[in-house]
């Protein structure tokens, strides 16, 4: 990643703007971690805690082209999760984010973009609205998605902080805590709260706990702390549907799975002048293994 990176700008003693093909991307480099931020989907591709391993997952194959949705990092899916309308996952993913607020100290670096109604995005949802992205990079990583609705009329919303997690090896992989239902191809199963990947796995969990773990066979467990969601959604393409993507390389599936605080239902009601936070904050602990 770091050779494709090309210097452009000083912003701040920790904060650089770079260029990673045809996109723009801030480059975090602060005592505590690092991390790259694209402007095109407002979207995080790396965190690095000092001392540890990457964090974040980013396809080798991922077009960073700034035409198509970006394979890996966390992308915002918004204002509608999946394919309940078109582009599938919202706009939000696919449009230009302007950097608004840089600010650094000895734990870390805020970050915050943000994205607003245009002729583009009225084209495709009718509504005025202010999207603020808060990036918070430090010994963990905190990631706020505070939607206002800026016009006169009510609107409802979905979406989904898309989290892409980097893993060892998927098949010793579990997620945990995820409650004892959810919903996948739209058809209800009972769970143990446990995630397992043998094959393709695209669930929508409608009762898992306020934090959910990434847990693997050796590496340090990942706890994940979601709010403003009404779902976790976990999700690994499988080795058959990883070979018909054409940004993923056939093994891609083994080294990644995604944990997104979704609200996946797109049913979230916002009155006129109205907030809402959507959020996920990732942290590596110990092992219990
Ligand atoms: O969040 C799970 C999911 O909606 C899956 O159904 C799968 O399609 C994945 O997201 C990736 O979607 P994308 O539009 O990025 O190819």
């Amino acid at each position: 990643m770091k050779q494709r990176l090309t210097y452009l700008k000083t912003l701040s003693s920790s904060v650089n703007l770079a260029q990673l093909e045809d996109l723009h991307v801030l480059q975090i480099q602060h005592k505590k971690a690092q991390a790259l931020i694209s402007l095109f989907g407002g979207q995080l591709l790396s965190f690095k805690p000092a001392g540890q391993d990457e964090l974040i997952w980013l396809s080798d194959k991922a077009d960073l082209s700034g035409k198509t949705p970006i394979r890996g990092g966390i992308p915002i899916c918004w204002p509608w999760f999946g394919k309940a309308n078109l582009p599938a996952h919202g706009f939000a993913r696919t449009s230009l984010w302007q950097l608004s607020h840089c600010h650094e100290n000895d734990a870390g670096v805020q970050i915050t973009l943000t994205l607003q109604e245009d002729a583009n995005t009225l084209a495709l949802w009718p509504h005025a609205f202010t999207l603020e992205m808060q990036f918070t990079i430090g010994d963990s990583l905190d990631v706020r998605l505070n939607v206002k609705n800026s016009g006169s009329k009510p609107f409802f919303f979905g979406g989904a902080l898309h989290t892409y997690f980097a893993v060892r090896d998927i098949s010793k992989t579990q997620v945990t805590q995820l409650g004892r239902h959810y919903t996948e191809h739209g058809k209800n199963y009972a769970s143990d709260g446990t995630a397992n990947f043998t094959g393709e796995v695209d669930r929508n969990y409608l009762q898992a706990s306020a934090t959910v773990s990434i847990i693997q066979e050796i590496e340090p467990t990942i706890e994940v702390h979601n709010s403003g969601n009404n779902a976790v959604v976990v999700w690994n393409p499988g080795q058959a549907l990883c070979a018909k993507m054409s940004d993923m390389s056939a093994d891609g599936y083994q080294s990644m799975v995604c944990v997104e605080s979704a609200i996946y239902d797109n049913q979230m009601p916002l009155a006129s002048g109205q907030h809402s936070l959507l959020s996920t904050r990732i942290a590596r602990v110990p092992s219990a293994r």
